[in-house]
């Protein structure tokens, strides 16, 4: 148990007294060892555990895979959290975080010229997700021009467009699959996954390829492949109008989408062309949406 320290006089586990973890689906397992400290060195032996938490009346030891869990309060009981590893923290994207860290900004170094701030999702499926694009209210405008969509806009940590340039970068560095997470007015969620996730560069209007698809939202996302980016000022779809002013959005709308995450943030119940939908799933608009991609191991 000892050589756990060799090398490093780093602390490996930050404490939360007086709590417990409530086992959920991330939970690894749950033993009853003698001590603490045995309980978290099974954790630090054991790659996808982030935290531990340890009952002293019962033994009781839970290992879980998140490094934020889900707690409640007790007596007795602590919660036990991994540090990750902060050296050698040069990410080409989220999926190089070093497993543990928790949710939030990082600086990712796709190639040897760009630097692109993130959100790094380190809780959905495994975690390493960099995020894309998100929408949780109206505070920011979406209904922009190819400038802010090649920039990208908004706040990293709430309502926002990575750009279209920095997708391209990404995209075309490592193999990704691309997660559309949606979530309706009841709180329902659902989400929608293609493999080899692909965004063009600005001279072919950012056109987007992708293959196959799995998820619970349905696929739509299919018809919307192969097609360039189109913004309310340049339209490149392909319907006789012009779908960027139609649905009041910016998408690789063919004529024009089944999806419309970029359109205007309406309220629950509203069914409108420019609303932001996912019609495989529900036909009103949507609560929130995240965009997130991950290379494919
Ligand atoms: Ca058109």
């Amino acid at each position: 148990m000892h050589n756990l320290a060799v090398g490093t006089n780093r602390k490996r586990f930050e404490k939360q007294k007086n709590k417990r973890i409530i086992s959920s689906n991330t939970t690894l397992s749950i033993d009853v060892i003698p001590s603490s400290v045995e309980c978290a060195c099974v954790c630090s032996m054991v790659q996808q555990c982030c935290s531990t938490s340890y009952e002293t009346a019962s033994g009781r030891c839970i290992l879980d895979t998140r490094s934020t869990p889900k707690t409640e309060t007790t007596d007795n009981s602590n919660v036990m959290t991994k540090t990750p590893d902060p050296s050698n923290l040069h990410p080409r994207d989220c999926s190089d975080i070093p497993s543990c860290s928790k949710s939030g900004f990082f600086k990712i170094y796709p190639d040897v010229t760009n630097t692109i701030d993130v959100y790094c999702d380190m809780d959905t499926d495994g975690g390493g997700w960099t995020i894309v694009q998100r929408r949780v209210d109206s505070s920011v405008d979406f209904y922009r021009y190819w400038s802010d969509y090649r920039n990208g806009f908004g706040s990293v940590s709430g309502n926002h467009w990575l750009g279209n340039d920095n997708l391209h970068i990404l995209t075309t560095s490592r193999n990704y699959v691309v997660r559309f997470e949606v979530q309706d007015f009841n709180n329902n969620t659902a989400y929608a996954e293609y493999q080899s996730f692909k965004v063009d560069n600005e001279a072919s209007q950012y056109r987007v390829t992708f293959s196959g698809y799995t998820g619970t939202a349905g696929n739509g996302f299919e018809s919307n492949n192969g097609m360039q980016f189109t913004t309310r000022d340049r339209d490149n779809d392909l319907h006789l109008y012009h779908c960027g002013q139609g649905q009041q959005g910016a998408w690789w709308y063919n004529a024009c989408s089944q999806s419309n995450l970029n359109g205007i943030y309406k309220p629950e119940g509203t069914t409108v062309a420019k609303m932001i939908y996912w019609k495989t799933w529900r036909k009103t608009a949507l609560k929130a949406t995240e965009i997130k991609i991950r290379p494919i191991n």
